[in-house]
């Protein structure tokens, strides 16, 4: 494969969605552009069959929107009158089952978000690992004027990434955070100039890739679940993931290169 040339995934995802790898690196698009990314059932079926069909061979992923926006949120024009309560439950069960796909898959996830990232939008990037916002970005979660609640994971991993206050807040007056206050309310772990969103990520990815299999399946499986836990539990669960990774092959290898003045030192980066 030629290094840089995007590679098509062999996953069948709705129109809604495209795949393409460039080596370790998957890219998931939400090319839904002319409905701002609007995120309709099928599109969240899609987000669940690739995260769960990923090829063993992916390392990481990027996701990302078309157009001006990454995005709307949900569907507005699916949540039919005529649903029941029970039908209304089990569709945000699937939004929770796709999400959880992404936060506990097999590959670490970086988001590269622009333009709107309202609602369902930023319940998805929520569900991902590291977050990249350009200055275009904004966040909203206009439930609360459109007379819902969050339905797709955002009162447990959106109240953990900023606080219960300020989503509070965003869902009670309708305030939207801007880029730059997104950062500093904990949203986002990067912020970049617009339009290097995307070549930010996939810096950021390609180093995730790089990582042990093992150390990225603690990081993504074992650490939240520790911060969560009981801290007596926590630290068992730490000294046996710890072990694990301890003993995998590759991680006898790294120790030994660095030994051996063959590894990279951590430098201080600008
Ligand atoms: C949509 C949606 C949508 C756009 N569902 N169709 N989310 C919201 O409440 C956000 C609603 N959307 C907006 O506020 C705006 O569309 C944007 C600020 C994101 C973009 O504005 P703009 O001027 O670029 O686009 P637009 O003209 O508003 O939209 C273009 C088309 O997309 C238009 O359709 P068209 O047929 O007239 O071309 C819009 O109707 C359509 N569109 N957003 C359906 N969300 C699991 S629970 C999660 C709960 C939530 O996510 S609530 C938040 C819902």
């Amino acid at each position: 494969m030629t290094e840089g040339a995007d590679q098509p995934i062999d996953i069948d995802l709705p129109a809604s969605l495209r795949a393409t790898r460039r080596g370790a690196v998957a890219h998931l698009r939400l090319a839904r552009a002319e409905k701002r990314n609007a995120l309709d059932d099928v599109t969240v079926l899609g987000l669940e069959t690739f995260f769960t069909r990923l090829p063993g061979d992916v390392r990481a992923v990027v996701l990302s929107g078309d157009g001006q926006h990454f995005s709307a949120g949900l569907d507005l024009s699916e949540v039919a009158a005529d649903l029941g309560p029970l039908e209304r439950v089990l569709h945000s069960r699937l939004w929770h089952r796709a999400f959880e796909a992404i936060q506990f898959g097999r590959a670490p996830v970086v988001t590269a978000m622009h333009g709107a990232v309202v609602g369902g939008g930023l319940e998805l990037a929520a569900a991902t690992h590291i977050r990249v916002a350009d200055r275009s970005t904004y966040y909203g979660l206009p439930e609360g004027q459109r007379g819902i609640f969050l339905g797709g994971g955002g009162s447990v991993r959106i109240t953990r990434l900023i606080g219960v206050p300020r989503v509070q807040d965003l869902m009670l007056t309708g305030r939207t955070l801007n880029a730059e206050e997104g950062h500093a309310a904990g949203i986002t772990q990067y912020l970049v100039d617009e339009g290097k969103g995307l070549d930010k990520a996939f810096e950021l990815a390609a180093k995730a890739a790089s990582n042990t299999l093992t150390t990225n399946f603690a990081v993504l499986h074992a650490l939240p679940r520790i911060a969560e836990t009981h801290p007596s539990s926590g630290l068992l669960t730490e000294s046996l993931m710890a072990t694990i990774a301890e003993m995998s092959p590759e991680a006898t290898e790294r120790l030994k290169d660095f030994l051996e003045k063959r590894a990279g030192k951590v430098l201080r980066q600008s």
